[in-house]
């Protein structure tokens, strides 16, 4: 770590408690903040993880109201529904809070209180939509109405989910007040404001001048803003849900949701270390960095920033941004309100114990500089040839070999070939990109190189083929086993921060522990993760006084690379299999959920677009019309035209003739369908050749506005030939 800091805190965004985490939210933020507080503790570094939920903010309170319960009903369920997810996965903070504790509750307040006291904020009157049944402000969600871009309709005051379009309720065609069906009117409501234009000098210098080393998707995102020009932004709402404004006069008005949420970092660090919290926020020698998704890049960057240096008082900045493009599904944008998602909690029932294979392939395919696609047929062939053909198929072996030849035991290195010795040189150099790759947050690349060492194994262990020396040569076999055992001790080490469940299982397997480092979790005292011989499992957490002295192998980042992990004579314990195979029907079903999700949003769009209606053409004369010969005629033959899907060649009674009408219905109407029909037709319409056929009028068709198209018939039938007009 750079020399200036001594310690590290770590921040994940606060998931809004409206729903379940997905695998968006797992890859874009927790997953790679998880990779990096694991491989810190490791290194010894003193680092804190702070997270929670997001409990304020209009989405809590619609989704209250469509469910008939209070914001806190749906707060408390979707806390345990995420929470329980994150620990499943094992996403390791050190406190995993909320923004509805009354620590929070307090501590947001104040902060609002001491910048309104110091006269940070200004207000301004503004008018805001009002719903004049229900007597009570419209947040832009709570209104609903047409898209002006798309013209959907059930568009919301701030965006248009059918086209993605950013809109103001000003815009909406038709507003309507979701809570009361009213049109909505405007009233004038007043407002503090955070002026953020008095902080843009101050942001350009430490974002664009000081900061430059920051991802380009969240540099170019803060330049674009400063650019741009910063405006005063509101921080209160009138609203009934969320921290109330701690001033007189405010009743009906809470702190913006995004005023709130990112101070609940502070509390919930004050709420796990009440005492020694400030050295978290307030010393200059702490690392702060925020991981997060890129629609979350002005608020980390701009507006937080600016409440923190407004506050004063020692709050520190932070030091990067890490923040992530967006993760799709199968192609498609991840949706909640489209159910375009992999759930974490249902992930986590599905496929039991296959954590590590998530967390591999989400880190596999981070979304990092670019937006990604997750699908089922990667997620099932990284786990099939990468983790049990590769990692797994190494241990595997060289576990087993041991058993067989040494009883289990780690035979002595003997003389070093130059293969052996080529071999064990690589881990080495792959141990240091990998830290330079976890530490320039490049989870990706830092997977890869975790990876490679598996690589370098399996491959050795193919090339030296150890079961074939052990005919001739059984100390050779125990010194290419002992090289093996050694990578094995090496992956147990590298693979902890990325898929931790496997490491354990290694580890248990290797019979031995790992300095894992200190955590936080019980609170001001420091416990460390390490392994104590006999007692089976191979992660115990021990306060660091009793650690050491009776701990057996314990493995420590520091030793990684080295070729002497696992001492001759030690024993392993029996093999287990690192990683299963995952079957084609498990992924099917996964599939064919989705597929069904997929073919009933398309349903649906078709009934969406069958509604819209053609605008009416422009006029006609009544001489116009009088031009055109329309009547009544009965179809008397019809077939296919050949090599055409569209065709149909009728032949037809129009009480004048008989003729041959080529028309294109044959997506609706079968030939049988059309025979003895009684139809209405444009008789006058100037014969063309279709196909080579000549064909004399047309017949009228009603079309709707997904195409579906329907012949047109008199209400009872007349004689062939009979006007219409
Ligand atoms: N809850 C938005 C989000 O989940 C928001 C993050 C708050 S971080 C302080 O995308
Ligand atoms: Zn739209």
């Amino acid at each position: 770590m750079d020399k200036k800091f001594k310690r590290t805190l770590v921040t994940s965004a606060l998931p809004y408690a409206n729903g379940p985490v997905h695998i968006g939210h797992l890859a874009g933020v927790y997953v790679p903040a998880d990779i990096y507080v694991r491989y810190l503790r490791m290194r010894g570094e003193d680092v804190l993880y702070v997270c929670g939920s997001d409990e304020h903010g209009v989405p809590i309170t619609i989704k209250a109201r469509q469910q008939g319960c209070t914001p806190q009903d749906i707060v408390d369920k979707y806390h345990k529904i995420i929470k329980d997810s994150f620990s499943g996965l094992g996403i390791n903070f050190d406190i995993y809070g909320r923004t509805s504790s009354k620590v929070h509750e307090k501590n947001a307040s104040e902060f609002f209180r001491k910048l309104y006291d110091e006269g940070k904020f200004i207000t301004r009157e503004s008018e805001q939509y009002y719903d004049p049944e229900a007597k009570t402000f419209l947040a832009d969600r709570y209104i609903v109405g047409t898209c002006p871009k798309c013209g959907a309709e059930g568009a919301y005051g701030d965006q248009c989910e059918k086209c993605g379009s950013t809109l103001s309720p000003e815009e909406l065609i038709n507003p309507k007040s979701k809570l009361s069906g009213a049109e909505p009117v405007k009233k004038k409501t007043s407002h503090w404001y955070l002026p953020l234009d008095q902080y843009e000098k101050w942001l350009s210098v430490w974002i664009l001048e000081d900061h430059k080393e920051w991802r380009s998707n969240v540099y170019g995102q803060c330049k674009s803003w400063i650019d741009g020009g910063l405006q005063p932004r509101a921080v209160s709402r009138d609203l009934d849900w969320g921290v109330p404004v701690p001033v007189e006069g405010a009743e009906g008005k809470v702190l913006y949701v995004w005023f709130d949420a990112p101070i609940g970092y502070i509390s919930n660090t004050q709420e796990l270390l009440p005492e020694s919290w400030d050295k978290w926020w307030k010393s200059g020698d702490t690392k702060l960095v925020h991981f997060i998704g890129k629609d979350n890049i002005v608020f980390h960057c701009i507006v937080f920033p600016s409440m923190l240096k407004a506050y004063g008082d020692g709050y520190i900045l932070p030091d990067n941004v890490p923040a992530n493009e967006f993760l799709n599904l199968e192609g498609d944008k991840i949706s909640t309100s489209r159910n375009w998602a992999v759930w974490a909690h249902e992930f986590l029932t599905e496929f039991p114990g296959k954590q590590d294979v998530m967390r591999y392939v989400l880190t596999a395919n981070a979304p990092e500089t670019k937006d990604n696609d997750f699908s089922w047929k990667d997620f099932q062939a990284r786990n099939n040839s990468e983790l049990v053909a590769i990692f797994g198929n190494f241990v595997n072996r060289a576990v087993v070999l041991t058993h067989k030849y040494f009883g289990g035991k780690v035979p002595a290195c003997g003389n070093l070939l130059d293969i052996d010795r080529e071999t064990l040189a690589e881990i080495p150099a792959l141990r240091a990109s990998l830290e330079r790759n976890i530490e320039g947050y490049h989870f990706r690349e830092a997977l890869k190189d975790a990876m490679s060492i598996a690589r370098v194994g399996n491959k050795y262990i193919s090339d030296t083929e150890p079961w074939k020396v052990a005919k001739t040569d059984l100390e050779h076999t125990g010194t290419i086993l002992n090289v093996c055992l050694q990578i094995c001790a090496d992956l147990a080490i590298a693979f902890e921060p990325f898929t931790p469940f496997a490491a354990e299982k290694l580890r248990n397997m290797l019979g031995v522990g790992i300095n894992a480092g200190v955590d936080h979790r019980k609170g001001e005292q420091e416990t460390v993760n390490t392994y104590r011989p006999g007692e089976g499992a191979a992660l115990h957490t021990v306060s660091s006084a009793d650690c050491l002295p009776s701990c057996g192998v314990c493995l420590d980042w520091s030793r990684l690379g080295d070729t002497d992990l696992l001492p001759a004579g030690h024993q392993l314990n029996q093999p287990e299999l690192l990683f299963a195979k995952i079957e084609d029907e498990a992924i099917n079903a996964q599939l064919a959920r989705l597929d069904a999700i997929r073919a009933e949003r398309e349903a649906a769009a078709k009934a969406e677009a069958a509604k819209v209606v053609a605008p009416q053409k422009a006029e006609c004369t009544f001489e116009d019309f009088e031009k055109m010969d329309i009547r009544t005629a009965t179809v008397l033959e019809a077939e296919r035209v050949p090599k055409t899907d569209k065709l149909l060649k009728l032949t037809i009674d129009t009480g004048i003739d008989k003729r041959t009408i080529v028309s294109g219905i044959a997506e609706f109407y079968s030939p049988e369908d059309m025979v003895g029909k009684q139809i209405c037709i444009l008789a006058n319409l100037a014969p063309r050749k279709i196909r080579g056929i000549e064909s004399k009028g047309m017949i009228l068709m009603a079309r709707q506005g997904d195409g579906k198209m329907r012949f047109i018939t008199p209400a009872e039938v007349l004689l062939n030939g009979a006007e219409i007009g």
